[in-house]
């Protein structure tokens, strides 16, 4: 059963079926990846090199007419569902109306209207403001200007397995060297690794993990000189890291106990992906500063950051901005975005496809010791895939499995630092026969590659 009625699981005209016409990719993908290979940077690569011709709900068409099911959602972005209905006419009235004057130029009621929204939805009932940019590595950016300024300290924590984005900053936070570092430095400075909690590999409490993370901040950086702690309360990049109950809690206790700004990224939790509004909220933490993107405006380049007003209010009139920070049709599918989350009640929705997931991968991780654990929240679901019996990481076999899976038109991605890690972030409107048919493919998979 879904809290999703069928009519609203994508474009009306798009057969919510798993369809293969040809092999995939097929020969029109082919040609067009021969063309991309061309004038395309080498330095951009593709997961699956269907070039899409349409998308919605829970697929995606090639432009070989092949009907993909979509496990990915342009990573964790189309939440809403692919040109869904409420986000298009806004983005259309939007752009019909002027697409473009700059925020810090002349002002328009849409920015105002996003901030607003993402104040209330954003944990904590303190006062609270937010400003817009355009990516999410940009406002991982400007969360990190707000906290320096905010507490006069330069030093920025991080965890293991981190993943914070690609710009230069970004990329001193995020942990994986390849592909995201490697050759790309110097890295920006004052950026500080912690252990992260990863109950499958460390075994420890959320209070033991916490106290060996708050060791090495004590130790190695100093609380006095911390200006924020970065976090995403479920990590996405880095493997769909659960951390034990208690680890967020007793970090952001630390953060406040210091004066250490309690900043959660959650570019990719946040926005129904994991049954709730934020992923902070299932331990009922409540950041200093909460990153938002991705999913926010259901598919259009959008991001926040949203906190609390004598943090965002420190920084200087001019600060902060960008030209196309808080874009107006940005904004317009934001508030179509949000809209369709309200109506059709999405956090109940990404509940109910745990559910689903959850049950099927663990009756497949029953019969297949190659899957060491399956974990996440909402519709933020993975397997970590290990050697039999062990935990030692097999990224060999969870790369063939999504390549399997792909083969039989079911989108899926790998992630974490090891490579081993089989994700699921289907649109929310994706109907349930889809995400069976998907679990069936993947047993199928399984059992051939096995
Ligand atoms: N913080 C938690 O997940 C983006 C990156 C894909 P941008 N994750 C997908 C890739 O390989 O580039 C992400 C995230 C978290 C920040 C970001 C960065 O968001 O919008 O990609 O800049």
């Amino acid at each position: 059963m879904s809290v999703v009625p069928e009519s609203r699981t994508g474009g009306p005209e798009l057969a919510q079926e798993r369809r293969l016409l040809t092999e995939v990719p097929g020969p029109r993908s082919r040609e067009l990846h021969a063309r991309r290979t061309a004038s395309v940077a080498g330095g951009v690569s593709s997961v699956l090199p269907v070039y899409v011709a349409a998308a919605g709900g829970g697929v995606l068409v090639d432009v070989d007419g092949n009907s993909l099911i979509d496990l990915a959602s342009g990573i964790a972005v189309t939440s809403v569902g692919n040109a869904a209905p409420e986000v298009v006419s806004r983005v259309q009235d939007q752009v019909a109306a002027f697409t473009h004057t700059c925020f810090m130029v002349a002002p328009y009621e849409g920015y105002v209207e996003v901030c607003e929204q993402l104040v209330e939805l954003t944990p904590g009932g303190h006062a609270k403001k937010a400003a817009l940019f355009n990516s999410g590595a940009e406002a991982v950016e400007n969360a990190v200007k707000v906290a320096r300024v905010h507490t006069g300290r330069d030093a920025v924590v991080v965890v293991d397995h981190a993943y914070h984005g690609r710009t230069n900053l970004t990329m001193a936070m995020t942990a994986k060297n390849m592909p995201y570092k490697q050759g790309f430095g110097p890295f920006a400075n004052e950026v500080y690794r912690a252990p992260m909690s990863y109950p499958f590999r460390d075994g420890l409490t959320g209070a033991e993990a916490a106290a060996r993370t708050i060791d090495v901040i004590d130790k190695q950086v100093g609380a006095g000189n911390v200006a924020c702690f970065v976090i995403e309360p479920v990590l996405g990049e880095g493997g769909f890291i659960v951390p034990a109950p208690g680890y967020l809690p007793a970090l952001a206790e630390y953060a406040a106990a210091h004066g250490i700004v309690f900043v959660a990224d959650e570019i990719q939790s946040g926005m129904c992906r994991t049954g709730a509004w934020f992923a902070s909220e299932h331990e009922g933490v409540v950041p200093d500063l909460v990153t938002v993107a991705k999913g926010v405006a259901g598919g259009l380049p959008l991001a926040g950051v949203v906190g609390r007003a004598e943090m965002m209010d420190a920084v200087h009139a001019g600060g902060l901005g960008g030209t196309y920070g808080g874009n107006p049709v940005g904004c317009a599918a934001a508030l179509g975005a949000i809209a369709t989350m309200r109506e059709l009640d999405l956090n109940a929705r990404a509940r109910e496809i745990e559910a689903l997931l959850v049950g099927r991968l663990r009756d497949l991780a029953a019969a297949n010791p190659v899957i060491g654990e399956v974990r996440g929240r909402g519709a933020m679901i993975a397997i970590e895939v290990v050697q039999p019996g062990t935990t030692i990481p097999d990224a060999a076999m969870a790369a063939r499995l999504s390549a399997g899976c792909h083969q039989a038109g079911v989108l899926t991605l790998t992630c974490g630092t090891y490579g081993n890690v089989l994700r699921f972030l289907p649109p929310l409107v994706a109907p349930d026969h889809l995400l069976h048919e998907a679990m069936d493919v993947l047993a199928q998979v399984g059992a051939a590659t096995l």
